[in-house]
């Protein structure tokens, strides 16, 4: 996990499958992240690391592609790809703490609580938050692209996105709100979709390029995304999801599931990806790898 993401080969420009951009999305952000924290040792570098090991890497994935379709070096792109993981692995940390949703287990392994204790975890947290900004400082692009990528990501991870969004429904939770669709798009949008249209508009970003296409897609693939996720915390199998599945039912939250039905839930987010995959057209042909992800989205079982 210390390798210098730099030296490790990354073809050209050419469009690989889905699974193959996806495995190496993984390998060089994890590798970015690994290289930041060479070093340092002891439970706290190697709790982040933890964090940041073991999922699909959906939002570095995003991040790389679409900066491979802005004709973006992908050398230049990792360190914004090593960012957004990095927030991700940070909210689903402290997500997993006993103070939010008490989770034992996540990616089929320990929360980070679980393995080490609580204070390690929120600090993990902590210092994966901060380093996501230092990445993203050191990510090779113009001055003027690299501040707006730093405002938007500050934007989509904090009270006006991510942080926002877990607050808002954290607060509808406790006062039993009975919240409609309406409602649960506007939180989730802010809660799961921020992250995730941050990351599919890095390459017009790094590019200073138009964003509109890559606005819309993410916002419908973040959506998608999210109804993909109820009907897993419905239909999954604990075992292959990799966490506890059941619990939005349990404690009576309004989710696409309980408001449409596992039906209606499933064709919204078929007409979900239909939108995503529609936005991408100006790209032709170069875009199928994401437009993959979007049909991967909502086919997952984990
Ligand atoms: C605690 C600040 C703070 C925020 C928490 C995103 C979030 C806000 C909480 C996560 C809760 C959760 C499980 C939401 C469902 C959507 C989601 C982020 C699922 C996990 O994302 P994947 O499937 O995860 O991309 P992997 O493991 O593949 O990285």
């Amino acid at each position: 996990m210390t390798d210098n993401p730099a030296k490790i080969r990354i073809s050209a420009l050419e469009r690989q499958s889905l699974n193959d951009a996806m495995a190496h999305a993984a390998k060089v952000s994890q590798a970015r992240i690994g290289f930041a924290l060479s070093g340092l040792s002891g439970d706290l570098p190697d709790a982040m690391l933890y964090a940041v090991t073991g999922g699909k890497a959906l939002r570095a994935f995003l991040a790389l592609e679409t900066a491979r379709l802005h004709g973006i070096n992908p050398v230049s792109a990792v360190g914004a790809a090593a960012a957004i993981e990095c927030i991700h692995a940070y909210s689903l940390v402290h997500d997993d703490l006993p103070c939010m949703d008490d989770d034992e287990l996540r990616r089929g392994q320990p929360t980070v609580h679980k393995q080490w204790d609580e204070a390690t975890a929120v600090l993990a947290g902590d210092g994966l938050q901060a380093l996501a900004f230092e990445l993203l400082v050191q990510a090779e692009c113009a001055p003027r692209a690299k501040l707006n990528l730093l405002m938007s990501l500050s934007h989509a991870a904090g009270v006006r996105g991510m942080v926002g969004g877990q607050s808002a429904d954290i607060a509808a939770e406790t006062a039993q709100l009975p919240l409609d669709l309406e409602d649960i798009t506007a939180l989730q949008a802010s809660k799961t979709g921020a992250l995730i249209s941050w990351a599919a508009l890095v390459g017009p970003r790094m590019a200073e390029a138009e964003r509109e296409p890559l606005s819309l897609y993410g916002e419908a693939l973040g959506l998608a995304f999210q109804i993909a996720d109820d009907l897993l915390d419905h239909f999954g199998d604990p075992t292959i999801v990799g966490k506890a599945v059941g619990k939005d039912a349990a404690a009576g939250k309004a989710t696409f599931v309980s408001l449409l039905g596992p039906d209606g839930a499933k064709s919204r987010a078929n007409e979900l990806v239909e939108q995503a995959c529609d936005a991408l057209s100006p790209y032709g042909d170069d875009a199928e790898t994401l437009k993959e992800a979007a049909r991967f989205v909502i086919a997952r079982n984990h």
